[in-house]
C-alpha cells in the first residue's frame, strides 16, 4: 500500500488495483461550437486543465497503470437519447443536431472526440456512455471487475456533473475514489469548489481529493 497525501486523510493506494478514469475530455465540452457552449457556458475554463490532465495520464502511462477514458455520446439514430435529455435547457443546438463540429454528442463525430492532446493510445479503455454516470448502460463495471480494479483516480469534466455522478456510482459499487483537484473543472468555479467539499466531507463520504503532484509522486 502506498500513501497518497489527500483530503480528508491519506489515501491508501493499492498499486495493483488502481486505475485512472478520465471523464469526457471531449471537444464538445471544451471548444466553441460544441455542446457545452450551446448551453451558454464559457468553455475556455475547460481547456485550462488540459496540461494537468495530460501530466496525470502520462504519469499513469509511465507507471504502467490502467487508464480509462469516457465519452458522453449517443448512437447516430439517437435510440439511447431520452427525449427529456435532448430537450433539457432548450439549448441553441440540441444533442443530435448538426453543429460546426458535426452532430452534437453523437458517436463518431468530430466534436464528440477526445481532445487530441489527451487522446487514448493503444491498450487504453474507451467507454462511450449515454448518461452522466459512466456505469449507466455501459460495460464499465464488468471491465473493472475482470481487471481486479478496486480504486479509481478521477480526472475530467465537469466536476459536479459527470465526474461527481460517476464517483457516486463507483462509491456505491464499493470502489475507493480519489479526485485529482487540478485535473477537473466546471463551467462554474463555485460548483467545482462545492463538489470537492461535498465529496470529501463526513470522512470521505463519496471519496478523497488530492493534488496532481501528490498523486504523481506516489505512483512514479
Ligand atoms: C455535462 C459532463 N455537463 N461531462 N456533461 O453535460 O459533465
Amino acid at each position: 500500500m502506498i500513501e497518497i497525501k489527500a483530503e480528508p486523510f491519506a489515501f491508501g493506494a493499492k498499486i495493483d488495483q488502481i486505475a485512472l478514469i478520465v471523464i469526457d475530455m471531449q471537444r464538445d465540452f471544451a471548444e466553441p461550437g460544441g455542446f457545452g457552449e450551446s448551453l451558454g457556458n464559457d468553455v475556455s475554463r475547460i481547456t485550462k486543465i488540459v496540461p494537468d490532465v495530460r501530466r496525470l495520464i502520462e504519469g499513469f502511462r509511465k507507471a504502467g497503470l490502467p487508464i480509462i477514458h469516457t465519452m458522453e455520446c449517443h448512437r447516430p439514430d439517437l435510440s439511447d437519447l431520452p427525449k427529456a435529455k435532448r430537450n433539457r435547457g432548450n439549448p441553441l443546438l440540441r444533442i443530435g443536431d448538426e453543429g460546426p463540429m458535426g452532430r452534437i454528442l453523437v458517436a463518431g463525430e468530430l466534436g464528440t472526440a477526445i481532445l487530441p492532446e489527451l487522446a487514448p493510445i493503444n491498450g487504453e479503455i474507451v467507454i462511450e456512455k449515454p448518461g452522466k454516470g459512466a456505469f449507466y448502460a455501459t460495460d464499465l463495471g464488468d471491465i473493472l471487475k475482470r481487471r481486479g480494479i478496486t480504486q479509481l483516480v478521477f480526472a475530467g469534466v465537469t466536476t459536479e456533473v459527470c465526474v461527481q455522478t460517476t464517483m457516486r456510482e463507483a462509491n456505491d459499487r464499493g470502489y475507493e475514489c480519489l479526485l485529482a483537484e487540478e485535473a477537473t473543472e466546471s463551467y462554474f468555479p463555485e460548483f467545482k469548489a462545492a463538489a470537492i467539499a461535498m465529496i470529501r466531507a463526513q470522512g470521505a463520504i463519496v471519496g478523497w481529493t488530492a493534488h496532481v503532484d501528490d498523486i504523481l509522486e506516489a505512483i512514479h
